[in-house]
């Protein structure tokens, strides 16, 4: 009977054992963001780095504050990308790729904007790359929300816009995260930016015994050690 309670145990763990979420932005916090390449295209040493039009770190400001830490990203605007305010960060997700290629990789992805007084036109997009050269052009976006969001008009406040379990493309190796702003200086502030991997192992899972279980197993042992003492 205690058998079989244990192996019913064993497997519940198992189940649960999967999914692995692994945040891949850097400095989502913007707490250590201190070099910035205005460049476009954007140069393949910027990989794993915020990059495009420029930004500004600031701390509190026009009755903001920041919502981690003491930094938080401004938008400014130095139009190098078209019209509007662009900032990417490219990141190598090569070392998953058995994972990706497997099909069962998936991001989920956030920020949080605020302002003293309501902007609207904010936006971020998702782009999931088979290779980077330096240009986004020519690769098709996963997701660009086309600055439909806003911010309230309550600079104590921090909106958050989010999207959760996009796919990534078979043979991707590399994925871009945007932020975006339909006017250059439009007084907005992003802060705890988030991009999530979430990658489910190809390998099966081999069961691992819980603490608690352990804890119940060594309960099991002195109980019928105490029974056979008393046996004797
Ligand atoms: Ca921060
Ligand atoms: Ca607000």
């Amino acid at each position: 009977m205690q058998k079989v309670i244990l192996l019913s145990v064993l497997y519940f763990v198992s189940f649960f054992a999967v999914a692995t979420p692994i945040e891949i932005l850097s400095d989502g916090g913007f707490e250590a963001t201190t070099t910035k390449n205005t460049e476009w295209p954007i140069p393949l040493v910027s990989i794993g780095q915020w990059s495009g039009d420029g930004f500004s770190i600031v701390s509190a400001e026009s009755g903001v504050n920041p919502l981690s830490g003491s930094g938080m990203y401004k938008f400014l605007g130095n139009n190098l990308i078209g019209g509007n305010h662009d900032t990417y960060q490219i990141i190598d997700v090569s070392a998953w790729a058995t994972e990706i290629d497997a099909g069962t990789a998936t991001i989920d992805y956030s920020a949080y904007f605020n302002s003293a007084g309501m902007v609207s036109g904010l936006g971020l997009s998702f782009w999931s790359l088979p290779a980077f050269s330096g240009s986004l052009s020519g690769y098709t976006t996963k997701l660009f929300d086309n600055f439909g969001n806003a911010t309230d008009a309550d600079e104590s406040t921090w909106e958050q816009v989010s999207y959760t379990s996009i796919s990534l493309d078979v043979n991707t190796r590399f994925v871009a995260f945007g932020l975006h702003s339909l006017t250059k200086n439009s007084g907005a502030y992003v802060d705890n930016a988030s991009l999530t991997l979430n990658v489910a192992s190809t390998e099966p899972q081999t069961p691992v015994p819980a603490p608690g279980v352990l804890s119940l197993f060594g309960l099991g042992l002195l109980v019928s050690a105490k029974r056979k003492k008393r046996q004797a």
